[in-house]
């Protein structure tokens, strides 16, 4: 198996098939990666460990995903300059507002680029990474390019009935 290039973290199993959809983009882009559950509230020790060794491991990027009080993107951020890209997960009590809020308002110093909330955001925190490796890696270039263009080409022009 390759190095993994992407870490895709997790605050709890149970966001394991929201990010599923970020692992399945990096399966498509052949992008070697790495999925772990990694708390910020019940794991804080394997957070640290995880963000401080993610550089030296040679990570380019890391998917964070978490819901309700969703600390996990930027106290990952705190720790790392591996670019985070944060995935707030849709949560039953708040929908996921309460997982966007919690990532996207990063004080001025630890960025997270922050997804849409849930499924779509996982995927696109797939395909944000993907981006981030293909400024230095011109095979995933085009892969990636070839992806954009086949979702381009499967856009039908006209709508029709159901
Ligand atoms: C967060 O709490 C996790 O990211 C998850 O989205 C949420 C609920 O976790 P579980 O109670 O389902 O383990 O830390």
């Amino acid at each position: 198996m390759p190095e993994p290039k992407v870490g895709i973290i997790m605050g709890s199993q149970s966001d394991w098939p929201t990010m599923k959809e970020a692992a399945k983009i990096l399966d498509e882009l052949n992008v070697p990666y790495e999925a772990r559950i990694v708390s910020a509230h019940r794991t804080p020790d394997r957070l640290w460990a995880y963000g401080k060794s993610a550089a030296e491991r040679g990570l380019k990027a890391i998917i964070a995903g978490a819901g309700g009080a969703a600390h996990l993107p930027g106290m990952v951020a705190s720790k790392t300059r591996v670019p985070v890209i944060g995935v707030p997960v849709q949560t039953r009590a708040l929908s996921g507002v309460d997982s966007l809020y919690s990532i996207v308002q990063m004080p001025k110093g630890f960025p997270v680029a922050t997804m849409a909330i849930g499924a779509a955001g996982a995927a696109n925190g797939g395909l944000m990474a993907a981006a981030i490796l293909s400024n230095e890696d011109p095979e995933l270039a085009e892969r990636l390019d070839a992806w954009r263009a086949a979702l381009s080409a499967s856009i039908p022009e006209e709508p029709v009935d159901d």
